[in-house]
């Protein structure tokens, strides 16, 4: 009983939506929700939200600012032992990446206000990372590359930037959100971070780089989002 929501995109172009409250409908949410009053809020906002894409917390509120997307029911956790990084395409040097190993780059701080084409909005977020330019000059990017096609962990999501785009100094590979190390429910350990750029961009549970000689467009863009999802103030 999956309802669909139109959802209002910049373009105003309509695109459908799971909601969390379709799927389990408002009394599941009320006897779910006592347990975990224990644990905390956010603790049962992540939960539900790793049982469905979007939406609940769209109605509930949720401390920080932040609602949990996921667009699969779950997610695999991967941390220190086996969390890999892949870059690979039209590079001359394919490249696989620890958590250690990406720690031993330079970490990049960016802070910069968070925006959900829902809505949302979250202040001056810090996160902290690699620059993605810096991951691109190891790998070596071939002449015939033009964009980046970003996969995930998750199985599902994927995402995209062009060359220019993903070269600014502010769109990182990053590894800590709010001074913490970034949460399972939040895209951890890496996610990507595209701050100029709306938060569907900065893909979570962050696994693969291809470097492509066009633009293949992500999983939302493939739903009716603009592939350039530039927020207003940045370009
Ligand atoms: N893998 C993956 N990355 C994703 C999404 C997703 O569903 N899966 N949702 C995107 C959208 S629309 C937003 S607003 C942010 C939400 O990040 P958060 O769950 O940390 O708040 O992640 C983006 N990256
Ligand atoms: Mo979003």
């Amino acid at each position: 009983m999956a309802d669909i929501e139109p959802e209002d995109m910049p373009d105003g172009a309509p695109v459908a939506r799971r909601t969390l409250l379709g799927m389990l409908g408002l009394g599941a949410v009320g006897l779910i929700a006592a347990p975990y009053l224990q644990t905390g809020w956010e603790g049962l906002l992540a939960k539900a939200s790793q049982q469905d894409p979007t939406g609940l917390t769209g109605l509930l509120p949720n401390p920080g600012g932040f609602r949990y997307y996921s667009v699969v029911r779950s997610v695999p956790r991967k941390g220190e032992a086996d969390y890999e990084l892949t870059i690979d395409g039209l590079v001359d040097r394919p490249r696989t990446y620890t958590l250690a190993d990406l720690r031993a780059f330079p970490q990049t701080r960016v802070v910069h206000d968070v925006r959900c084409t829902d809505g949302w909005r979250v202040e001056k977020v810090p996160f902290d990372g690699v620059r993605l330019s810096d991951l691109l000059d190891d790998s070596g990017v071939g002449a015939n590359g033009k964009a980046l096609s970003f996969s995930c962990f998750d199985g599902a999501y994927t995402e995209s930037l062009t060359l220019e785009q993903a070269r600014r100094a502010d769109v990182l590979v990053a590894l800590r959100m709010q001074d913490a190390p970034i949460t399972h429910e939040h895209g951890g350990p890496v996610r990507l971070y595209a701050a100029p750029m709306y938060f569907y961009k900065s893909a979570k549970w962050l696994s693969g780089i291809s470097v492509t000689d066009r633009v293949v467009p992500g999983y939302w863009e493939e739903r009716g989002y603009d592939v350039d999802g530039w927020l207003d103030d940045t370009r």
